[in-house]
């Protein structure tokens, strides 16, 4: 984090130094990263091919420019009315919502009405939004007075990326974080979640689904200050962002050779997702609230890690909220450290879901914390767990990924047939009986599946349990049932089979049991897992 800090000055002030080594990509790698450069970074036994879900566009380039000076504390507009307001979103009422009213009525009066309006909206410094606007209502929440001087982070993420990718990039955001918690009071503003590609149970509603209904907030609140976005509109004043950031590569690519960590204001180089409104406010998807608004929005070119941004956030933006889009686009800190898996250990899943999964063990698949030795610490900081002391439930763990992965034919996805049989071969090795396997294989698939291993047991949630759960709680009961298998194996490169990966490190099971993968028919190398071993 030191490190990535001072690496993060030079880019910004263009000095251009080339990264530290412990920065560079090649220790870091989750499908949905960027990676430099047209070489993938090669790693031994099993490299994480970097990808996204639906695609993935080279990063690249040299050119340093800095970042134009630092603009003038205070020059963004002041809040405008809560949201609980009746109608505060669609009649804002400070400057921030007049001053491109009045601007639109005409050159004659705009210098007369330009000079009222600074009388009538004061910069921010100069006169902080009122007490009454500031008070948060959760109960995370500070006291009205510490929220008011808090700033907050928001960031969201390419929109075909998938749950597991996302829970990647919180990582990296929330190392940034960290780096910006030891200049100034930052809070970071969980994303809602919704409208996922995969999440199509029909008759569902899924967006503006808060974080809560996955993870456990508590949790995450014990590795860094976290909000929700409702909270953020209660406590910041309305549905206004101050500064919008499009994080995007360099126009000008990457060019073989060394690798250097920058960040540059640069000309938007994909269309904008935001347009401007008749108020001249930046409307965009903003995670399902139509109200939100954006008072500013530019692109970013960056080339680093997450806490390269954090020069500009402290030092280039007055702005009090700044959201960061496409943060997909920040690759980690230090993948696999000590903050790395600080973090991670702080995204425990809601307690609602783990219950579910422990009762399905239970009832379906003979699996106990007490016999299986996986027995789990509400408060993560305190829960260590010496690798292979968990024993697991006496069932066979599987994560078979289909739909997208066998569309383009993919070399590394197996068949039905093919899993069955080393599903089967597996079972035999380690006298394991039940097998549980967690798919999104479509019904036709399934149904093949059921008659070639008819003993098959899966999680099968009722209509009420889907609607209640949704799609994103039905996908963590499955992964926490495989988390404790006494034997997993998953998918080549699917961040859903990573994440399952990590929660069996955490539960401490010998990797030998973990860190396993089906092949496919025609695949040669058939390279397994890289063991990502959990740092305390
Ligand atoms: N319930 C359930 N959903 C799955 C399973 N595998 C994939 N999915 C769904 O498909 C999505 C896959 O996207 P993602 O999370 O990015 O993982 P990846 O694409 O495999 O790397 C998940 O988030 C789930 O919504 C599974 O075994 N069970
Ligand atoms: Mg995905």
């Amino acid at each position: 984090m030191e490190e990535r800090g001072s690496s993060a000055h030079a880019g910004l002030l263009g000095c251009g130094k080339q990264a530290p080594a412990s920065s560079h990509p090649k220790h870091r790698r989750d499908p949905g990263e960027r990676v430099p450069g047209p070489k993938r970074a090669a790693r031994g036994r099993a490299a994480r091919v970097p990808r996204t879900d639906l695609g993935e566009a080279g990063q690249e380039s040299r050119v340093l420019s800095p970042l134009p000076g630092a603009r003038q504390r205070g020059r963004t507009a002041p809040r405008t009315a809560p949201r609980s307001e009746p109608g505060a979103a669609s009649r804002p009422r400070t400057c921030a919502s007049h001053c491109p009213e009045m601007a639109a009525r005409g050159p004659g009066r705009l210098l007369l009405l330009l000079g009222l309006a600074a009388a009538l909206c004061p910069p921010r410094a100069a006169q902080p939004p009122p007490g009454a606007f500031q008070a948060g209502h959760g109960a995370a929440s500070l006291p009205a007075a510490a929220a008011g001087r808090r700033r907050y982070l928001l960031y969201d993420v390419n929109p075909p990326e998938g749950f597991n990718l996302r829970r990647d990039v919180y990582i990296r955001v929330a190392s940034l974080l960290k780096t910006l918690l030891k200049s100034e009071a930052w809070v970071l503003v969980l994303p809602p979640w919704g409208r996922l590609y995969h999440w199509q149970s029909p008759d569902i509603h899924q967006v503006r689904i808060p974080w809560s209904e996955f993870f456990d907030l508590p949790s995450l609140n014990k590795n860094i200050p976290v909000i929700e976005y409702e909270q953020f509109l209660a406590e910041s004043g309305g549905p206004f962002i101050d500064q919008v950031y499009v994080l995007q590569s360099y126009a000008e690519g990457w060019k073989e050779g060394t690798w250097e960590e920058k960040i540059d204001e640069r000309p938007c180089i994909d269309q904008l997702m935001y347009s401007k409104d008749k108020h001249e406010y930046y409307r965009g998807w903003f995670w399902g609230y139509e109200e939100t608004r954006g008072l500013n929005v530019s692109c970013l070119s960056v080339q680093g890690s997450a806490s390269i941004i954090a020069p500009v956030l402290l030092k280039n933006t007055s702005a009090r909220s700044v959201m960061l889009d496409r943060a997909e686009n920040l690759l980690h800190d230090h993948y696999g450290g000590r903050d790395y898996w600080n973090t991670r250990r702080s995204m425990v899943f809601a307690k609602h879901l783990r219950v579910v999964g422990d009762e399905f063990r239970r009832k379906y698949l003979h699996s106990t914390d007490e016999a299986d030795r996986t027995d789990y610490n509400e408060d993560w900081t305190q829960m260590k767990v010496k690798l292979g002391t968990a024993v697991g439930g006496p069932y066979l763990g599987v994560h078979l990924r289909r739909k997208d992965f066998i569309w383009g034919h993919r070399e590394d996805v197996p068949s039905l047939h093919g899993a069955v049989k080393k599903i089967r071969s597996l079972m035999e090795q380690h006298k394991l009986k039940r097998v549980f396997i967690a798919t999104d294989a479509i019904v036709e698939e399934t149904e093949e599946l059921k008659k070639l291993l008819p003993e098959m047991v899966r999680f099968e949630p009722t209509w009420e349990e889907l609607e209640l759960y949704k799609d994103g709680g039905i996908a963590i009961i499955d992964q926490w049932i495989c988390a404790h298998a006494r034997y997993f194996t998953g998918t080549s490169v699917s961040t859903f089979s990573f994440r399952i990966h990590e929660e069996r490190e955490i539960l401490g099971f010998d990797p030998k049991t973990t860190y396993n993968r089906f092949c496919g028919e025609k695949e040669r190398n058939c390279e397994q897992p890289t063991h990502w071993k959990i740092v305390y």
